[in-house]
């Protein structure tokens, strides 16, 4: 017999909800070569058909994040209507700022206000795409910066930013939200215009209520304490999304949990004690991922059921006996009973979990043993890269 969690505890799994990107079913690569896959989806309606498959076999994707202009389409609302038949949502929209010459030397940091109108204008026509997607988040990441010291105004820069950002801020309506990434390098190797949580902190903070920060775990130094930063930002009620993956090096988009499944129970065990699956959170859980020589859809898979299997695991911790061992200064205590939890197989309850739901005991199984990938290698000729649409 496997550990068991308890009703709350259970509850409290229920709300995880994992967002999977469209272009983690594109082909992908590195800068050497980029490798295409039988059965890659040709437009965006398939890259959601395969997202669909996700969730249908392990009820933990109900929505998929969109990129533009790599997911541009002529009519939203029939995307829309196509993921909702399918049993998805459309979720966050992310813009681009980074494939298009004009933006050298920035965007929304621009010395030129011309690049930086256009660049604002894109972001302005995301949000017109998430008024038709009824997406929540509008997410940024700026591939901005400087490669050589003095090459450019950093100050001068950060206030351009903030007015960049004011300017698309503005423009929200109801709910709509604005999530800043930050990354402290690449694709400039000497200041990065949003280099870090306190930058993106300290821009969003300056905008309002509904801007807040995006924590990608592979947009950190080595070393980094990525759950102590999940704490702060919670704590500052500005966590607004995850892009979970996993790094070796650097921002290697690898399976979130697959290089280090252990940091991802910290940051899932910080997430639970700031309340980030309570069902007041809004936070977004997403995956920020390419799958260049694995099987894409399998590999969606595989990661969100390690993000559920993390926090199954982050949810044994005993929270009073853990309180009482810090209370009492009792060091080896308390790390004991933090990795207990984290050495507890939880894997036969989340069988169970799924065996509740209708769904196959062992998702990854299940998709192998279907007709589905054979069904898109026949039906799919001449699969798109991630990066260049349809
Ligand atoms: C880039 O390094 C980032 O992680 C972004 O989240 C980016 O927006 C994403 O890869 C899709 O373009
Ligand atoms: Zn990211
Ligand atoms: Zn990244």
């Amino acid at each position: 017999m496997g550990a068991t969690l308890s009703p709350e505890n259970r509850e409290t799994l229920n709300r995880l909800a994992i967002e999977v990107p469209s272009w983690a079913y594109g082909n992908s690569g590195t800068r050497f070569k980029v490798y295409s896959t039988a059965g890659t989806p040709r437009d965006p309606f398939e890259k959601i058909a395969d997202a669909a498959e996700v969730h249908r076999l392990t009820g933990l994707a109900p929505s998929v994040a969109l990129h533009i202009p790599w997911d541009k389409v002529e009519d939203f609302a029939e995307l829309r209507t196509h993921a909702e038949n399918l049993g998805v949502r459309l979720g966050t929209i992310n813009s681009n700022t980074f494939q298009d010459d004009d933006y050298k030397f920035g965007a929304l940091t621009h010395e030129d206000p011309k690049i930086r109108r256009k660049a604002i204008d894109h972001h302005l026509e995301c949000i017109d795409v998430m008024d038709a997607t009824g997406s929540q988040d509008l997410k940024i990441w700026l591939a901005e910066g400087s490669n050589y010291p003095g090459q450019a105004d950093m100050r001068g820069r950060q206030d351009r930013l903030a007015d960049s950002l004011a300017e698309i801020y503005a423009r929200l309506t109801g709910e709509q939200r604005l999530v800043l990434e930050y990354k402290f390098f690449e694709p400039a190797f000497y200041h990065t215009d949003v280099p870090d949580w306190g930058t993106s902190y300290a821009q969003v903070a300056a905008l309002g209520e509904r801007a807040m920060v995006c924590l990608d775990t592979g947009h950190h130094a080595p070393g980094t304490n990525i759950e102590f930063i999940v704490m702060q930002l919670l704590r500052l009620g500005k966590l607004g999304s995850f892009d979970f993956n996993s790094r070796f090096y650097a921002d290697d988009d690898l399976i979130v949990g697959s290089a280090d499944p252990y940091q991802l129970f910290r940051i899932m065990a910080e997430v639970i004690r700031g309340g980030g699956l309570e069902e007041s959170s809004t936070i977004s859980f997403m995956l920020d991922q390419c799958h260049n020589v694995e099987n894409k859809i399998q590999g969606q898979i595989r990661s969100v059921l390690n993000v559920q299997e993390m926090t199954a695991r982050a949810l044994l911790i005993d929270r009073v006996a853990l309180t009482e061992a810090q209370i009492s200064g009792d060091v080896l205590a308390a790390n004991e009973i933090f990795m207990n939890a984290f050495y507890t197989d939880i894997r036969s309850e989340l069988e169970a979990w799924r065996a509740e739901r209708g769904l196959p005991a062992d998702p990854m199984q299940a998709f192998r043993a279907s007709d589905y990938q054979n069904r898109i290698e026949a039906e799919r000729v001449g699969g798109v890269q991630a990066g260049w649409g349809a």
